[in-house]
């Protein structure tokens, strides 16, 4: 009886052993080709491309801002009149508060074509709710 659960105890090691080797064989096979299974790098046009919004009590210059995908951009948010920022949800980025008189430089990747809201994500009084724009990606 001892014997037979020692036997068990053993073939239970060497399964435990065995799931954990295929684990780690998954595992790095996954590692190794990222880029591959996911697809995750966006393709770019290597170009950075500058860009300038302004903000204002309350709205934006330029509105729309046009950009191609698969452009880096780097976006300068300046504000000549009022303390005001810019959120772009769809990209995850958006600059801190940007008090008039300075700027602020958001960099992104326009991986996706299509039509994203901007807006202020500073409260900055009565017109603050339409302060929004759009960015629009060029396929
Ligand atoms: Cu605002």
């Amino acid at each position: 009886m001892l014997k037979h659960r020692g036997d068990t105890m053993k073939q239970t090691i060497a399964v435990v052993i065995l799931v954990f080797g295929i684990l780690v064989l998954v595992g790095c096979t996954t590692n190794t080709q990222p880029a591959l299974v996911n697809n995750v790098v966006a393709q770019t046009t290597g170009e950075v491309k500058e860009m300038s919004i302004d903000a204002w009590s309350w709205g934006f210059t330029p509105e729309p801002v046009t950009i191609n995908k698969g452009d880096r951009v780097r976006l300068k948010v300046t504000s000549s009149q009022g303390t005001h920022g810019v959120t772009i949800p769809a990209l995850g980025v958006s600059t801190g508060p940007v008090s008039q008189g300075q700027e602020e430089i958001i960099e992104f990747t326009a991986t996706e074509s299509g039509t994203f809201e901007y807006f202020c994500n500073v409260p900055c009084g009565q017109g603050h709710r339409g302060m929004r724009g759009q960015l629009v990606v060029k396929e």
